[in-house]
């Protein structure tokens, strides 16, 4: 293609032809470039045209795949609201001009309780497999910038999106967080951080972390709620002071777990003001509350948000949920009551069982009373008009859930997990193994010490289960056979203590048989692992790849593999983040036309014209494609 572009130059052919043509002629690289990118980008709408998505996860095509209508907002007086340039009006002004602190206190003296909205992370992270990709963000990004001007920040980063985005969509999350800021410059973005584990699923060496922290802040993120899965306050203050040198404002969250309000439960309230007094003590800037299963009682929150505005006054405190025992609303009403400043909705179609409840329904439920969270619910609800149709758009993710499940309160399974275990069940038929696996959670959670379950710890557990219900083994045979028994790896790594300490210590005997001659640490993971050569992984991926950036160097330090994979995709591929959905996950009719934005001004309009026949020899065919007007060809292995 570069030797065809050179000859086809009006500069070449005129005859004006001299020895620098090339270099002063930088158009033919990126001539070349982008025909590169749309021969690979072909080379995916091939394989997809010939062999269906193989995208992990999907089943089936999107329900809806008619063109997405961008809702248009109005002001009170009527008028369309020009979003041709982002809101400039929020929170984040504060952050930026005056720090974290100055952050904390306008919180505090804000008179209402504030929303944080989840549907960017935790609403699709709980729904649809965390799998909604970063150009449905940005193509509804500015609308959003005004509708949610007041929110206390937008949920977008983190937890299992920093990993799926590049495991499962092909998309660099650095990418994806760059350009959300972008084009919403307003409201703080808040990303979630798994405490000494960073967003990976054990323990790193500290100065992953730091440096991890430092990356994300420099690249967007405004707010870190930090957590440790086992409210391990070593492991989760490795995490805070990360996002301390970082610069950045510090959720320190405490996980909530079984049921303060039953006496003969594990953690209790005394338990609770013991961990709050840990992380206020290491100098987090807001107090957290993660209800990461959806147990947290409307009365439990009032007895809890309350003790603890009671002896800290000052203490922003900002409260998660799950809805999926169909409380969440009332929960989280109870919060804003008791003294809470802020707590986690989500847009309406995004909202509600595993994920977090309605913000409408959370904002009717505060309006007009002191807690009103200061949010214009006619612009909430058309962003959402938007997300309805997405919903429809990732059906192929959706898991089935079809009520809520206040069994929640005996299994205590987290919201995603509970939709990934519900979504496995579904694929066997549900029935009598859904019922199996839920009661065995419970159980794998006693033979853990009923430990706080939420990444990775929830992982533990459900591994567990699941192990305890394909070998057939009651509570009381894990018990007795564990010397024999071939653990799953992420009990292992648990007991080993790659997790951290749970309170109350680790159950034995079991610990010790289950671990036979694998190490034990009785002290913080971090303080026994190398750290990171980081000049040695900028060499590593210069070699590899010929060259790299700070944050390709972050996500190879979380996750080599999969940072390698994603590398060798887009290799192959090229930059699919470009492609619209519908075309991601499903083949156009033929005929049809769509239009790709490469980058800024360099649109390829794309027409899918004929899928040829088999070649018996190769196994192949020939997917024929008009591409601005030319007639180009891909061959692909028949995978059928
Ligand atoms: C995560 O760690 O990804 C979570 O969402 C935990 O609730
Ligand atoms: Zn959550």
């Amino acid at each position: 293609p570069f030797l065809a572009s050179l000859l086809t130059h009006p500069t070449f052919i005129a005859g004006e032809c001299w020895t620098t043509f090339i270099d002063d002629t930088p158009e033919l690289f990126a001539l070349v470039n982008s025909q590169n990118r749309a021969q690979k980008l072909l080379g995916y709408l091939g394989d997809l045209a010939v062999n269906g998505s193989q995208i992990k996860g999907q089943i089936g095509e999107p329900k809806f795949k008619g063109d997405i209508i961008i809702p248009t907002l109005h002001d009170a007086q009527d008028k369309v609201i020009d979003v041709s340039e982002p809101c400039k009006k929020g929170w984040r002004n504060i952050i930026v001009e005056q720090g974290p602190a100055a952050f904390a206190k306008a919180v505090r003296a804000n008179k209402g309780c504030l929303i944080m909205d989840t549907t960017w992370r935790d609403a699709h992270q709980s729904l649809l497999a965390t799998r909604v990709r970063t150009v449905d963000f940005l193509n509804i990004a500015k609308e959003t910038s005004y509708a949610l001007s007041n929110a206390w920040a937008l949920e977008c980063w983190g937890g299992a999106t920093f990993d799926v985005a590049m495991r499962f969509l092909y998309e660099d999350p650095w990418d994806r967080l760059r350009k959300m800021r972008k084009l919403v410059p307003n409201i703080p973005f808040q990303m979630l951080l798994r405490g000494a584990n960073g967003v990976a699923y054990s323990s790193l060496p500290d100065n992953a972390i730091t440096h991890f922290c430092e990356q994300a802040k420099k690249n967007g993120v405004d707010i870190f709620r930090v957590f440790d899965a086992l409210n391990d306050v070593e492991q989760l203050e490795v995490g805070v002071k990360a996002v301390l040198k970082a610069g950045g404002v510090a959720e320190g969250t405490v996980c909530y777990s079984g049921d303060m309000l039953n006496p003969n439960k594990k953690y209790n309230l005394e338990y609770y003001m013991s961990v709050v007094e840990k992380i206020v003590n290491m100098g987090a800037h807001i107090l957290g509350i993660k209800d990461m299963a959806g147990v947290l009682k409307p009365r439990a929150a009032t007895l809890l948000v309350g003790a603890i505005r009671k002896k800290y006054p000052d203490l922003p405190i900002h409260v998660h949920t799950h809805d999926s025992a169909g409380t969440g609303v009332a929960s989280m009403v109870a919060c804003a009551q008791a003294g809470a400043d802020a707590v986690d909705a989500a847009t309406d179609s995004m909202s509600g069982m595993t994920s977090q409840p309605s913000i409408g329904a959370l904002v009717a439920s505060l309006e007009g009373s002191e807690f009103d969270p200061g949010l214009n619910a006619h612009h909430l609800r058309m962003i959402d008009h938007y997300w309805a149709q997405l919903r429809l758009l990732y059906s192929p993710f959706e898991a089935g859930l079809t009520g809520p499940d206040p069994e929640v309160y005996e299994h205590e399974i987290p919201g995603g997990q509970l939709t990934n275990l519900i979504f496995q069940a579904s694929q066997q038929g549900l029935g009598e193994q859904w019922a199996q696996t839920k009661k065995a959670y419970e159980q794998a959670n006693d033979l853990l010490g009923d430990i706080v379950k939420v990444t990775p710890t929830s992982k533990v557990v459900g591994d567990l289960a699941q192990f305890m219900v394909s070998n057939k083994l009651s509570y009381n045979d894990v018990l007795e056979k564990a010397e024999q028994l071939d653990f799953p790896s992420s009990v292992l790594e648990f007991f080993e203590g790659l997790m951290g300490q749970p309170y109350g210590g680790f159950p034995e005997p079991l610990r010790t048989k289950a671990l036979r001659e694998r190490r034990k640490m009785n002290k913080r993971p971090g303080l026994y692992l190398e750290p990171v050569n980081f000049d040695e992984v900028r060499n590593k991926l210069k070699e590899m790849f010929g060259g790299y950036t700070e944050t390709d160097v972050a996500s190879y330090v979380m996750y080599p593999k999969v940072f390698e994979d994603f590398k060798k995709w887009t290799q192959k591929f090229g930059d699919l983040s470009v492609l619209p959905t519908k075309y991601f996950l499903a083949k156009p009719e033929i005929g049809e036309e769509f239009h790709v934005e490469l980058e800024k001004g360099k649109v390829l309009i794309i027409k899918l014209l004929a899928i040829g026949p088999l070649s018996e020899q190769t196994g192949q065919r020939e997917v024929f494609y008009e591409m601005n007007g030319e007639v180009r060809q891909v061959t692909v292995d028949d995978q059928h």
